[in-house]
């Protein structure tokens, strides 16, 4: 075959191509760029579609991210390094402590935030209160091994009564072993002891929309100036102000990642013969039921059920595992 000599347009051609590939091959918008700066360690901020931004000492690099490594979100580890453009690109993740996961609209599970001490669930009386909702964080937070704890916010909108009868439901909480604060945004009434808790810890809030998450955030870290929203008079829900979830650097030391509210944690990812482990007061009893395969729904001899009927496990959990049980198992894409 003869030999074809390029001709000027088709070089360019190919040219363009090589590049695109290149591009490709890193996955980032640092435009293909092979002039590498030397490798550094950072910390994620903030993930959004290819690109994160990135905490490196006391600066922040927006960065693209290699294509192997897309399931990286905040509170990851990574190392990274610079290009010629000014942008970053992500090399490498180091490996997680703990990952808190959910999973998405088509029931994959994906990571919500990694490397974390304590997940906060945040939960009030306006927008309304769900124990069940507690109880799918409470569950995921044992699933991946990271301590839950609550805070209940805006103490000052309940009158004395109505708050002794809210204490009085959580202690079920503190009677499992988790911590439960109130706090109020108005009256900055528990700021003070959730700035301490927060110290040298990567912690993280979780909750539903209004709750008040970020205005808590705001109180402990004032200069933020984070934007918070009016819940719904109407509806009594709150309407999703804080849209990507996102780690911040508290003045006092440790680390808060506020994230966007949920209606539902979803939990279809468990399989229900396991889901009793995840009730810390469930655990010390498991296995000593009659059935080795018991649900602890309608079988007779089950020391779940007998230690709800002695009020040694409260009702109110008994009725939320049995309640999220349903729910995973009514699942179509389980
Ligand atoms: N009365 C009262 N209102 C509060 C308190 N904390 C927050 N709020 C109000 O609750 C509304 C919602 O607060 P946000 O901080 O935006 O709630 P969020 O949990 O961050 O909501 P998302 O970002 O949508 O998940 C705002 O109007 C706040 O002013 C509080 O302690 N007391
Ligand atoms: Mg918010
Ligand atoms: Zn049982």
């Amino acid at each position: 075959m003869s030999k074809r000599k390029l001709t000027d347009q088709q070089r360019r051609r190919i040219q363009a191509n090589q590049k695109k590939r290149r591009q490709k091959v890193h996955g980032n918008n640092a435009d293909g760029d092979t002039n590498l700066g030397p490798e550094q360690v950072g910390r994620i901020i903030t993930r959004f579609g290819k690109s994160a931004i990135v905490q490196a000492s006391d600066q922040t690099y927006r960065c693209g991210i290699r294509q192997h490594l897309n399931d990286l979100v905040c509170g990851d580890e990574v190392t990274w390094q610079m290009a010629e453009s000014g942008d970053g690109i992500i090399v490498a993740i180091n490996p997680r402590r703990n990952t808190l996961t959910r999973p998405d609209f088509a029931h994959k599970l994906k990571p919500v935030a990694a490397n974390i001490d304590t997940i906060w669930i945040v939960a009030t009386v306006f927008p309304l209160f769900d124990s069940t909702l507690i109880d799918q964080y409470t569950i995921a937070a044992e699933f991946s091994q990271i301590p839950p704890a609550i805070i209940f916010n805006k103490i000052d909108l309940l009158s004395e009564d109505a708050l002794a009868k809210l204490q009085k439901s959580l202690s079920v909480y503190q009677d499992i072993g988790y911590q439960v604060l109130y706090a109020s945004n108005t009256t900055h009434h528990g700021i003070d002891i959730i700035t301490h808790e927060l110290i040298d810890k990567t912690s993280v809030f979780v909750g539903q929309s209004g709750v008040g998450k970020s205005s808590l955030l705001n109180s402990i870290h004032p200069e933020l100036e984070l934007a918070t929203k009016q819940v719904s008079e109407q509806t009594g829900l709150g309407t999703h102000t804080t849209s990507r979830t996102t780690l911040y650097h508290l003045p006092s030391g440790g680390e808060l990642i506020d994230s966007p509210g949920v209606r539902e944690f979803g939990l279809w990812h468990l399989d229900v013969s396991e889901l009793a482990q995840y009730f810390v007061e469930f655990r010390p009893l498991l296995g000593q039921c009659k059935f080795s395969d018991c649900t602890h729904i309608h079988e007779p001899d089950c020391t779940i059920r007998q230690a709800v009927a002695d009020g040694k496990i409260s009702q109110q959990r008994y009725d939320n595992y049995t309640l999220i049980r349903e729910r995973i198992l009514e699942n179509p894409n389980r």
